[in-house]
């Protein structure tokens, strides 16, 4: 158990200090990417005096660049382009308008699904390759369920290396929870068992498990989940399990392969996508979303604990096209 701890460092505390409204730095966080799109839609539109095939050519190679993928794209655009047929539209200054509300609505399709702990106790299985942001997520989330009302456990099953535990301990300290941790190398399956206990013990509404980021494509991992699994299902089947996958969102089209890759050997119940500040490749949630079918649970913009929220679909358009509100 934890509290061998010295004090937060003094980092944590400036991350940690009160900052802007979520929304305001959730559009500075997006707006490289909002740079690499919107402006330069305003830019193509300006050259357009009516709509034409050149126009949804021109659209086309932007959301290309604006990491949207090949085939989201393609869908995209010949929904604009039917959308301009039947309404009749002629006008180049309302296409930005109607793109945003195709946006939208494909993130509203696959992405609605925000509660994630409607049934307690939870078991969040937190996974995903090195260095994505794992366990800075569980422990911005421990703060946000606390904020929810919710006790939370935290348990350290990223044994691989001690620092990994140590890290942990520290976002323990940070959002005042309790860990179950053991030493470097120790089973990742038996921390799971002993948080198991625990949790029941002390009637936990929420666990979060980190876990070893080893490359997700070795046999290894694979393993080590379907043990992890056995012994949820064992020792706690009434417990609603869910396995999300951290993505970064600055790897832009390498996290989709990363997406498809856990896919084919977990059930994913949810994405989470991390270091939406800064990147330039937050279009990368788009094909996430269509692609897999996979909802995005939450979205992380910084590395102070309140720089994670659940997503929004319509907040997180409006932040990318840099406005409070678009028309309908
Ligand atoms: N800017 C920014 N940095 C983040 C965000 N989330 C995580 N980070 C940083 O990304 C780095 C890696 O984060 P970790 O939480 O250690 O990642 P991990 O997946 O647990 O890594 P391993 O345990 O090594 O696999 C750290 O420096 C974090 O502070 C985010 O949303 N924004
Ligand atoms: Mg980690």
């Amino acid at each position: 158990m934890i509290n061998d701890q010295t004090n937060l460092s003094e980092r944590a505390k400036n991350l940690d200090a009160p900052k802007k409204s979520w929304f305001q730095r959730l559009k500075e966080g997006l707006q490289k990417t909002g740079k690499n799109f919107t402006d330069k839609m305003d830019e193509v539109l300006k050259g357009y005096a009516k709509i034409d095939e050149d126009l949804f050519m021109d659209i086309e190679d932007l959301l290309i660049g604006a990491d949207m993928g090949m085939d989201t794209t393609m869908n995209v655009v010949d929904t604009l382009r039917e959308e301009v047929r039947t309404k009749g539209i002629t006008d180049p200054s309302v296409i930005k308008n109607i793109l945003a509300e195709i946006l939208l609505a494909r993130l509203e399709k696959y992405g609605n699904e925000i509660s994630l702990v409607e049934k307690t106790p939870t078991i969040i299985l937190i996974v995903g390759v090195n260095g994505v942001g794992k366990t800075t997520t569980i422990g911005k989330m421990a703060h946000y369920f606390k904020s929810k009302e919710k006790s939370v456990l935290m348990v350290a099953a990223d044994t691989f290396r001690a620092a990994a535990v140590d890290q942990l301990k520290e976002w323990a300290l940070r959002s005042d929870v309790d860990i179950i941790a053991q030493a470097e190398g120790s089973d990742p399956a038996s921390v799971i068992f002993d948080g198991i206990a625990s949790a029941k013990s002390k009637n936990k509404d929420v666990i979060l498990c980190d876990t070893a980021g080893r490359l997700h494509n070795k046999k290894n991992l694979m393993n080590e989940l379907n043990k992890i699994y056995r012994v949820i299902q064992r020792e706690y089947p009434e417990a609603y399990l869910q396995t999300l996958l951290v993505l970064d969102a600055t790897t832009g089209q390498n996290a989709l392969s990363q997406a498809k890759e856990f896919n084919s050997f977990t059930e994913l119940n949810g994405l989470i996508i991390t270091k939406l500040d800064g990147s330039a490749k937050g279009g990368m949630v788009f094909p996430l979303q269509s692609e897999y079918g996979i909802p995005i649970k939450m979205i992380g913009i910084g590395e102070g604990i309140d720089d994670l929220k659940p997503f929004e679909a319509r907040e997180f358009v409006e932040a990318i096209f840099s406005t409070e509100k678009f028309e309908k």
